[in-house]
């Protein structure tokens, strides 16, 4: 194996967490859709298979350079949720907590002079402006709704035209 073993425990630990992430958001899903929230559950649910395509972007990493990707237990996902807002700013923290998750693994690659896992890492990076800012913005706007029940439904209606398009790279 020719990247360090502390480095590669860092990769499989981040390919766990992505499938973790996967299934945070699942969960968020699944809460928005008992409450009839049909397109804001159909959002998260593009957003797990996002998470999904990370991970698998990890496995394929790990296994071209001669690592295992052992899977892990995954934690119990938080299940329920006071509001919509509530449910997005934990997304948002979710993804500030990747973020710096990310940033950790290029400490690693950047200390190890790593760098065809620099570059890998470096979709990562830009994958995350991406998702904090849709989270972010997503805040924004459910704020600016307020108690503006036709503009929340509306909304609603809105989120259930996203889906999932695997990026090119
Ligand atoms: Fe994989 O970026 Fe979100 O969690």
């Amino acid at each position: 194996m020719k990247i360090s073993q502390e480095l590669m425990d860092a990769m499989v630990d981040q390919m766990n967490y992505e499938l973790l992430s996967e299934f945070a958001y699942i969960a968020m899903a699944s809460h928005l859709k008992k409450d009839g929230l049909d397109g804001f559950a159909n959002y998260f649910m593009v957003q797990a298979a996002e998470e999904r395509f990370h991970a698998m972007k990890f496995y394929n990493y790990i296994n071209e350079q001669g690592g295992h990707a052992k899977i892990a237990a995954i934690p119990e996902s938080i299940n329920s949720y006071d509001s919509v807002l509530a449910i997005v700013e934990e997304a948002l923290e979710h993804e500030r907590r990747v973020t710096a998750r990310i940033y950790n693994l290029m400490d690693i690659a950047t200390k190890d002079r790593e760098y065809a896992t620099i570059s890998f890492l470096n979709w990562y990076v830009d994958e995350q402006v991406e998702e904090e800012d849709n989270m972010q913005s997503m805040i924004d706007k459910l704020n600016r709704i307020g108690e503006n029940k036709a503009a929340f439904y509306h909304y609603d209606e809105q989120l259930a035209a996203r889906v999932f398009t695997p990026p090119v790279k």
